[in-house]
C-alpha cells in the first residue's frame, strides 16, 4: 500500500461539522491502490481502563483526481466531540492510519488517534441559504443601458455602434437597469451582481474616488434606492463590489499625500516606500499590480480600517444590500476580514460575502472570513473542456473532483460559478462561436452545485475577448439577439429552480463512462437526475451504472417519460439530455 499517499488532517477541509450533531469525515489515499477504508471512532472520554469503547464505519469511495481517490462519511457523535482513525485495506494488507503514524492494528493509545475537541456551533461553516436557491446575473453598469442621457460623460460614443476601448463611456446607467428589470424577471434570475457603482473616473469604477456616493454618470442614491426596491418587488437580490484593496489615483486622501508628502495626515493610509511620492518612471508605493492608478490601502490602519468598514456598514445599512463582493480579496488582510464579516453581518446575518480569489482560497473559507469565492477553477475547467476541447473528460472529472475535495461540502454549495465576467472573454468567443458549445457550457454551470452567475449579455450571444472587448454594450435589439440561446437559458433557468436537485439539494458525482461524453450526477436519498451532454460529431451510447429498473424516469427537456433501453442512453452528436429517476 503507498502509504505516503495517504492524507487527513483533522482541519476545517478534511474534517468539519455541517450540523451540531453531524460531521463530515474525508481521507484520500493514493489512486486505484486502496479498496476499502473504514473509520474507527469513538468518545474521547468513553474509554475504560481495559479498551476504549470504539466503533466503525465503512467509508465511501466518492471520487478520483489524477493521483488521489476520495473517501467520505458522515457520522453523528452523541457528544459532539470525536477521537478517530482509520482502517485501509487493499488485497495485500491492511494498516491504522491515524494522527501519530500508522499501525498494524488499531492501537488502544487513544492519542494515536485524531481528535475533534468539540464541535460549537459557532465553528460550523455556514452561508446564507437564500444563495443556495439564487442564479445571479453580473452587470457591468456602463455597458449594460443607458436610461437617462443627462449623466452622460463626456465624450459618450453612442449606444454598441462601435467595440469598446480601454476608455470608452456609452453611458450605462441605473435607470437603464431599472427599465430592463422585467427583461431580468423574464429571463429568470434572482440576483444582480454589479461591479463597483461608487464614485470613480473610469469606465469600469475599479479606481475609487469616494466610497460614499454612487458614480454621477450613473445616477444617485435615490436611483439606487428605487432599483433595490423595484428589484425587491421582482424577488431580485443585490450584490455590490468593493473595492478595498486600493483606492483610486483621485482618491483625496492621495492626492493629499501627493501634494503634502510626508506632511499629510493620511501618508500612512498607503505603502509609501520612501517621499516625495513619484508616479513615473514606476510608483514608489505599493500598486494594485503595477497600475500607478490604484495605490494599495494600509488596511492594517486603524483609521483606513475604520474608513473602509464604515463603508461596508452604511450600504448595508442605508441599502440593504444583500451582498457584498470583495475585489482582489486574497491581497487585504485577514483580520481587515474578520472584523468587516463581523460588521456586515451585525446588520444583516444574512448578507452574502463573496472574495475574488482566482487560486486555493480555504484559507478565507473558515467561516471567519467569506461565505464564499468566486469559483474560477470551476470557468477554467469547464470553459477548457467543452469551449476550447483542451482537456478530456477524464481529466475535467478529476479537476473538478480535485476542487471539490479543496473545500467542505457547505462552501461548495455556496460557490459563486461563473463562466465569464469581466475580466474574461465572452464564452461565445471561446467557444469559437458555437452555439451548441454556448449551450452545453450553459448547462454545466445552471445544473452544477453552488450558486451560478451567467455574465450579461452572454444569454444573447455577445461576444468579445479580453477585457475591453469583453465588455460590449448590451444588445437590446431582439433581432440582433440569439433567441435560441435566450430561450435555453431561460429554460436551464426555470429547471433548476422547479428540480431541487440541480440546484444545491443534490449531492454532485461524475460518471466517467465515455470520453466522448461528460455524465453529471446528483442525487438525494433515492432520486437522481443525470446531466449528459455528448461533446463529440458522433453517436454515443452510455451504460448507465444506475441501478433504474421498475424506476420512473423523465427526460427533463422535452418533460416526455424517457425509455431505457437495458440501461442504456443514445445521444446523438453534441446532444445535452437531463434524465430525472425517481
Ligand atoms: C485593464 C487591463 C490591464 C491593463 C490596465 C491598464 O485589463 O491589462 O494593464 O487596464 O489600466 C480593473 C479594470 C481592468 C483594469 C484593472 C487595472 O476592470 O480593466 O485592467 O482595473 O487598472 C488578477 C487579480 C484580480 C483582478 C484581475 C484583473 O487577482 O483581483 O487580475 N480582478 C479585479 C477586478 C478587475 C479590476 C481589478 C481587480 C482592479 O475584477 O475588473 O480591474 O480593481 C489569472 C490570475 C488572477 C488574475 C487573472 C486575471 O487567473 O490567477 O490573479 O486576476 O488571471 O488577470
Amino acid at each position: 500500500m503507498n502509504t505516503a499517499a495517504v492524507y487527513h488532517r483533522a482541519d476545517r477541509s478534511m474534517a468539519y461539522a455541517v450540523a451540531k450533531d453531524q460531521m463530515q469525515i474525508r481521507i484520500k489515499t493514493a489512486k486505484n491502490d486502496v479498496s476499502q477504508v473504514k473509520l474507527i471512532h469513538g468518545d474521547p472520554y468513553d474509554w475504560s481502563k481495559e479498551k476504549w469503547n470504539k466503533h466503525e464505519k465503512s467509508m465511501n469511495y466518492k471520487g478520483s483526481d489524477q493521483l488521489h481517490d476520495y473517501w467520505e462519511v458522515h457520522i453523528e457523535p452523541p457528544y459532539h466531540r470525536l477521537r478517530y482513525g482509520f482502517i485501509l485495506s487493499n488485497k495485500k494488507q491492511t494498516v491504522f492510519y491515524g494522527e501519530k503514524s500508522f499501525h498494524q492494528q488499531a492501537p488502544e493509545d487513544i492519542g494515536e488517534y485524531f481528535c475533534l475537541p468539540y464541535m460549537n456551533q459557532s465553528d460550523i461553516f455556514t452561508s446564507p441559504k437564500w444563495v443556495h436557491d439564487t442564479v445571479w446575473y453580473q452587470i457591468f453598469p456602463e455597458r449594460f443601458a443607458n436610461g437617462d442621457s443627462s449623466l452622460n460623460p463626456p465624450g459618450t460614443i453612442p449606444w454598441a455602434i462601435e467595440e469598446p476601448k480601454r476608455d470608452s463611456f456609452f453611458g450605462g446607467d441605473l435607470q437603464g437597469v431599472i427599465d430592463h428589470l422585467d427583461y431580468l424577471q423574464d429571463l429568470g434570475i434572482t440576483g444582480i451582481y454589479f461591479t463597483p457603482l461608487f464614485e470613480a473616473s473610469s469606465n469600469h469604477k475599479y479606481d475609487t474616488i469616494d466610497y460614499f456616493e454612487i458614480d454621477q454618470h450613473f445616477g444617485d442614491k435615490e436611483k439606487l434606492k428605487e432599483l433595490i426596491r423595484e428589484c425587491k418587488k421582482r424577488n431580485i437580490r443585490v450584490m455590490l463590489d468593493a473595492v478595498f484593496n486600493h483606492s483610486g489615483f483621485f482618491f483625496p486622501p492621495f492626492q493629499d499625500v501627493l501634494e503634502k508628502g510626508e506632511n499629510s495626515r493620511y501618508k500612512d493610509w498607503f505603502h509609501i516606500w520612501d517621499f516625495p511620492v513619484q508616479t513615473t518612471p514606476e510608483p514608489n508605493y505599493d500598486t494594485f499590480a503595477f497600475t500607478y492608478m490604484m495605490p494599495k490601502l494600509n488596511t492594517e490602519h486603524p483609521e483606513v480600517k475604520n474608513y473602509l468598514l464604515e463603508a461596508a456598514r452604511y450600504w448595508a445599512r442605508e441599502f440593504e444590500i444583500d451582498g457584498w463582493r470583495l475585489d482582489v480579496a486574497n491581497e487585504v488582510d485577514h483580520a481587515f476580514w474578520r472584523e468587516f464579516r463581523e460588521e456586515v453581518k451585525k446588520i444583516n446575518p444574512d448578507l452574502y460575502i463573496l472574495g475574488e480569489v482566482w487560486h486555493d482560497s480555504i484559507p478565507w473559507l473558515r467561516g471567519d472570513q467569506f461565505d464564499a469565492v468566486m469559483n474560477y477553477p470551476f470557468t477554467t475547467n469547464a470553459l477548457q473542456l467543452i469551449a476550447k476541447r483542451t482537456i478530456s473528460v477524464q481529466t475535467f472529472i478529476e479537476n473538478m473532483t480535485r476542487v471539490q475535495y479543496m473545500y467542505p461540502e457547505p462552501v461548495n454549495k455556496a460557490a459563486f460559478n461563473l463562466i465569464g465576467s469581466h475580466d474574461t472573454p465572452r464564452i461565445l468567443t471561446e467557444c469559437g462561436n458555437n452555439q451548441q458549445r454556448v449551450k452545453q457550457i450553459l448547462t454545466v454551470l445552471l445544473t452544477y452545485y453552488g450558486t451560478p452567475c451567467i455574465y450579461y449579455g452572454d444569454e444573447v450571444g455577445l461576444t468579445g475577448g479580453m477585457d475591453p472587448g469583453c465588455r460590449k454594450c448590451m444588445e437590446w435589439n431582439e433581432e440582433n439577439q440569439d433567441q435560441d440561446v435566450l430561450n435555453y437559458t431561460k429554460k436551464l433557468i426555470s429547471l433548476r429552480k422547479n428540480e431541487p436537485l440541480l440546484a444545491n439539494d443534490g449531492d454532485l458525482s461524475f460518471y466517467h463512462i465515455s470520453e466522448n461524453s461528460l455524465v453529471m450526477k446528483r442525487e438525494s436519498h433515492d432520486e437522481a437526475v443525470l446531466i449528459l451532454i455528448n461533446l463529440s460529431d458522433k453517436k454515443d451510447t452510455l451504460k448507465i451504472p444506475y441501478r433504474v429498473n421498475k424506476r420512473k424516469t423523465i427526460d427533463l427537456m422535452t418533460e416526455e417519460a424517457h425509455k431505457w433501453k437495458k440501461g442504456k442512453i443514445k445521444l446523438q452528436p453534441q446532444e445535452i439530455k437531463m434524465i430525472k429517476i425517481f
